[in-house]
């Protein structure tokens, strides 16, 4: 667990079992340990937070923005190189996950970051990185984003970049991609990277990197339609002939605005969306536009910083973001359903915890829902500005389960503006509605990640289930979503998981939500998926899918048995109705990895920020998802 973990170090000694053994307990005991040590691991102001584990781009982009900056010290060099020395696998690369593909770009900026640390380029360990990045094709074969932090320091430049011409913020909402055409997420990231690319800084690096050049020309395969390429590729040489000579007048105001557009989003913590790369990418405008470390909103930024950097035995790294309101609810629905009762004083403090985080104000939500009142909760701790349908819809069903003479109003605040969130089409995106211009995805810009943010099944499943738990499964609005989420399901009776690993989440939330609303669990779409969960099992009686599913079907519904996996598998399997064989061997599963301190080991990461990019491990998905399903293994079958 985290240095920011509350009682990480308190382990309670769980119920029963001999340390060092497993597979004594029964269900019910492994339950009650699972709920002990969730009980221990909450903090004295109400909350949960694991930590939120991604990749080492993180660190070494930190590393860079600081020396940017100048403002980089050696205590924290050093310990964050110690770090990224620490996930590096044996043959010199890095991954994206635990257990995963070596990943180019990851690669070069963990290579770069060690450079700065002073690592040797013909030390054995860095030898082994640049072998491996020749062999990619080098520095041109890496993403747009690598490719912006190299021009940053003179080592890529910046004219073979695409422009991304700050004017795009002057564009209007209904003209086609414009800034509120991307994901939220997106959006924080390219208004800032907009400034940047107009000033097209050069700072020294005190070295060359003349080992990572590859003889070997290389253009990087992007998933780009043939027309739009070639439609792209004209507009991109546009782009590039204005760029040369920018209106003077119009390159002045785009500046100015979007330096307020980026000043307005700024969160109470200092962040930007309270996650890294608007963060960070908000930190390089600002000073480029000259503010200078003093300026409060720079200062207040780096000072945020702080607060998602853990250091501890493992070394300094950052989080990518936090997770406060999505573990804190998953805790509570967890508990109540181990049996803990509606008002037990660790639900009573959650709650008020969670009560007092609801969001009050507008957002860039607002934006396509103008009318709508605000409402809702967000991922973070102070994340006003965006509010996300799914811990909505978490945050309501947790809160309507406990006892709390203030949760009322909040919830139905959170009720009408998840209600209010509906897509055009029914499904539910994250953070905007209709949020789907797919073109956005075509800009030769956009080569990582999603830019996106459509309805997806799981986000939709988890709003039908709150909906449905407050009584409106017979409304219109339920009822649409699902008939989304029926037509969302795949040939082989699955559904694709968009926020979590992969078939095996996107299954496990679509059917207890659909079941919620009222789908018989006779009904063919749910005897669908019983069975591709059962074919899917493990061996040994878990669940596991591998993060290659996103980009390798070979995969989808095949790896490595983990503790969230095995329960999302045993929620959906329960909510089925199913009591054979299948749930009996899922359970003896979760019993027989259990840890004597009541938790499970998870290395690998289950969670999904962006399909084939980017991937998460919530550290405490290992302990939330299964006390959940034991939990209800336990009151269904008393055992
Ligand atoms: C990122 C990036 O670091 C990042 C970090 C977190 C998220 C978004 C939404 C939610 C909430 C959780 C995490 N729920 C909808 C999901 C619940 C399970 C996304 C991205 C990296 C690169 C870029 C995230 Br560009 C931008 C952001």
């Amino acid at each position: 667990m985290t240095a920011t973990d509350p009682a990480g170090t308190t382990a309670s000694a769980g119920t029963t079992g001999t340390p060092g053994t497993t597979g004594t307990r029964t269900a019910a005991e492994a339950m009650a340990a699972a709920r002990d040590r969730l009980l221990a691991l909450q903090a004295p102001e109400g909350w949960w937070k694991g930590e939120l584990q991604t990749n080492v781009t993180m660190d070494a982009e930190d590393l860079l923005l600081r020396e940017f900056l100048g403002i980089r010290t050696d205590a924290d060099t050093r310990e964050a190189a110690r770090w990224i020395r620490s996930q590096q696998a044996p043959d010199g690369t890095w991954a994206n996950f635990h257990d995963g593909p070596p990943d180019l770009s990851t690669t070069v900026e963990a290579y770069v970051a060690l450079r700065l640390a002073g690592d040797e380029p013909d030390a054995a360990h860095m030898r082994r990185a640049a072998a491996f990045v020749r062999g990619e094709g080098g520095i041109p074969a890496t993403r747009v984003f690598t490719r912006f932090w190299l021009a940053m320091f003179g080592q890529w430049p910046w004219d073979e970049l695409p422009v991304v011409p700050p004017e795009m913020v002057f564009l209007p909402r209904w003209f086609p991609l414009n800034v509120y055409d991307f994901a939220c997420w997106a959006r924080q990231t390219i208004v800032p990277l907009t400034v940047v690319a107009a000033k097209r800084p050069v700072r020294p690096l005190p070295f060359e990197l003349e080992e990572l050049r590859s003889g070997r020309p290389v253009r990087r395969a992007r998933r780009v339609l043939p027309g739009w390429e070639e439609a792209f590729g004209a507009l991109d040489r546009v782009l590039h002939a204005y760029e040369r000579r920018p209106l003077r007048g119009l390159r002045k105001a785009a500046l100015r605005r979007a330096g307020e557009w980026i000043i307005a989003r700024q969160e109470p913590d200092g962040s930007w969306g309270g996650i890294q790369p608007p963060w960070v990418y908000s930190l390089l405008a600002l000073h480029l536009l000259g503010h200078g470390l003093d300026h409060p909103v720079v200062r207040r930024g780096l000072e945020g910083l702080e607060r998602f950097t853990i250091r501890d035995a493992g070394g300094r790294r950052l989080e990518a973001c936090q997770s406060p309101v999505w573990d804190t609810v998953l805790a509570m629905n967890a508990l109540v359903d181990a049996g803990l009762p509606a008002g037990h004083q660790a639900l009573e403090a959650a709650a008020e915890w969670v009560i007092g985080e609801e969001v009050q104000g507008p957002g860039d939500w607002s934006v396509r829902r103008p009318d709508l009142p605000p409402g809702g909760w967000s991922f973070e701790f102070d994340n006003d500005y965006y509010p996300d349908t799914d811990d909505t819809a978490e945050a309501v069903l947790a809160l309507s389960r406990v006892d709390h003479p203030k949760a009322e109003p909040a919830i139905e605040r959170g009720v009408r503006w998840m209600a209010g969130m509906v897509s055009r089409d029914g499904g539910f995106g994250a953070f905007d509605a209709d949020n789907t211009r797919a073109l956005c995805r075509r800009l030769p810009f956009c080569d990582f990640g999603e830019v996106i943010d459509p309805p997806s099944a799981d986000v939709t499943a988890h709003v039908v289930e709150a909906l449905s738990h407050r009584g409106m499964a017979d409304s219109t609005l339920v009822k649409r979503a699902v008939v989304w989420l029926l037509k969302a399901q795949e040939d082989d009776g699955s559904w694709f998981g968009r926020w979590g690993a992969n078939h095996v989440y996107g299954t496990g939330s679509v059917v207890p939500a659909l079941v919620a609303a009222g789908v018989r669990t006779d009904r063919p779409a749910i005897r669908r998926a019983v069975r591709w969960l059962e074919r899917h099992q493990r061996e040994d009686g878990g669940w596991g899918e591998d993060l290659r599913s996103y980009r390798d079907p070979e995969w989808i519904g095949r790896g490595v048995s983990t503790a969230s996996q095995t329960a999302w598998a045993l929620l959906a399997l329960l909510a089925a109705g199913e009591r054979g064989p299948a749930v009996e061997r899922g359970v003896r599963w979760l019993v027989e990895h259990q840890r004597p301190d009541g938790t499970w080991d998870e290395d690998h990461f289950t969670g999904t920020g962006f399909p084939g990019d980017f991937y998460i491990n919530y550290h405490l998905y290992r302990l939330v998802f299964p006390l959940s399903a034991l939990g209800r293994y336990v009151k269904e079958t008393g055992s």
